[in-house]
């Protein structure tokens, strides 16, 4: 079968653009975590939609699996291949168009990094609205496979509220291009809308329209170091209430602070020592410096902050939040869980889940960081698990559902939770998932083992 496969695709692809060789198969047989290892039959390097299309037709009529991979910095293990998939990588295709400035958007391939753009688009006075620590690395795609969401959330949301418009190949090699990127187009189903999101599973996005807006030039960062999640939780809501301008609000956590300190030989970041830190970020098109210094000093809550005074020092800031998932992967590789929990239960969640930690698995270090505004938390566990991991997987997830938080917040379902999705999806609607995938890939070839339970665990 496989030299089958690989004389086939030679018909459609150059001899460079299909990886046969072991070594050069094995950076897209593992994450960067180093926690999903698998192994590909081949990778892929198509260049151009057609050739996409081709291949996966030819993959289609071969019952061979297929795993799309960006930029390979998903943290889910959903772009990995386990067990003998063609990878398709979408690294190759990074072709951005000209900016439409009139209605700023821009159509771009699958494969572009998420920073690219942002650089292409700024030059127009524009911006992108999503943006997050791995922009160097992750891509269009995958950004838009996994909804991702980032650290501009509070003010712009999640990917799927910046792609006007898409185009992907079918599991059979059919290509479905939607690129009209109007604001009011309401012909039947919406496509792009079931596209974002499915991981992988459905098709193999291959280009996007991303909606831009003016760029916002003057930021003013703060830090502020509180008590309790309690209190942040508090200072959350007024926040958003108060600063129109309020672009990002993240939090971490004492022992996170001590970790990024270490491994980057970092001052504390601010004087004293209080468990719970929130940076906080404005961006406008006037100096926001004066609303949210004036907001510091009216608020009783906000006792310790400090204010970045230029752009160095908003890096040095902003360091310290996204220094965090290296320094944890320097100390092992993690247990990543990105939940998300209704805001005003939170801080009951956090209390739960340090007590579930020092009961059930004391030997296993955890951090947590996130983007409080959307009550997303990464809950990473790093250390030998004395019980299986899977058991700790499970016990951390039901106390989420209890919390009528979400299992999957912004990272997506990959391979990490597929088991436990249905304590965030009920009976039916796993049902219409299934069906919508059987219509769309009646055969398996896209993704499996990705996002849906099997089937001995369904609902
Ligand atoms: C972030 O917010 C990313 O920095 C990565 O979503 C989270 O490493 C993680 O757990
Ligand atoms: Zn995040």
């Amino acid at each position: 079968m496989c030299r089958r496969l690989a004389e086939k695709l030679a018909s459609v692809l150059a001899d460079r653009q299909i990886l046969r060789d072991p070594d050069l198969l094995r950076s897209y047989e593992s994450d960067w975590t180093g926690r999903y290892q698998g192994h590909a039959a081949l990778v892929l390097l198509p260049t151009r939609t057609e050739e996409v299309a081709a291949a996966m037709r030819i993959c289609h009529d071969l019952d061979v699996e297929v795993v799309a991979q960006g930029g390979n910095s998903g943290l889910v293990g959903g772009g990995v291949p386990r067990d003998g998939q063609v990878v398709m990588s979408l690294s190759r295709m990074q072709n951005m168009q000209p900016v439409d400035e009139a209605a700023m958007q821009v159509v771009a391939d699958a494969g572009v990094p998420l920073s690219r753009l942002q650089t292409h688009v700024r030059a127009h006075g524009l911006d992108v609205g999503i943006d997050f620590a791995a922009r160097d690395t992750a891509t269009l795609g995958g950004i838009a496979a996994t909804n991702a969401g980032g650290t501009r959330v509070v003010r712009y949301g999640t990917a799927r509220r910046h792609i006007a418009g898409l185009e992907a190949v079918l599991p059979d090699g059919q290509v479905v291009t939607r690129l009209s990127g109007m604001p009011k187009d309401n012909v039947g189903y919406d496509l792009r809308h079931l596209l974002i999101g499915s991981e992988g599973t459905l098709a193999v996005i291959t280009r996007l329209q991303v909606q831009l807006h003016p760029i916002v030039r003057h930021r003013a960062t703060a830090l502020l170091a509180v008590d309790s999640l309690d209190r942040a939780v508090t200072l959350t809501s007024r926040l958003c209430r108060d600063l129109e301008d309020l672009e990002s609000l993240e939090v971490f956590f004492r022992d996170g602070v001590e970790l990024v300190r270490r491994h980057h030989s970092l001052p504390l970041p601010i004087a004293g020592d209080r468990p719970v830190y929130l940076l906080v970020e404005c961006a406008g098109r006037h100096d926001p410096t004066d609303a949210l210094l004036e907001w510091l000093e009216r608020e009783p809550e906000a006792a310790d902050a400090v204010m970045a005074v230029d752009e160095k020092d908003r890096a040095r800031l902003w360091r310290y939040r996204e220094a965090h998932t290296e320094a944890i992967n320097a100390h092992g590789v993690p247990i990543k869980l990105d939940v998300s929990v209704p805001l005003a239960g939170i801080a009951d969640f956090e209390r739960r889940l340090r007590a579930v930690r020092a009961a059930s698995f004391p030997e296993l270090m955890m951090v947590l960081f996130g983007h409080l505004a959307e009550g997303n938390l990464h809950i990473n566990l790093v250390g030998e698990p004395a019980s299986p991991e899977d058991a700790v997987v499970e016990e951390i997830l039901r106390l989420v559902a209890d919390c009528d938080g979400s299992i999957g917040a912004e990272h997506g379902v990959g391979q990490a939770k597929s088991r436990w999705i249905t304590l965030s999806r009920s009976r039916s609607e796993i049902a219409v998932m299934r069906a919508v995938k059987q219509a769309l890939d009646p055969r398996g070839v896209l993704n499996p083992g990705i996002l849906f339970p099997p089937t001995s665990v369904q609902a």
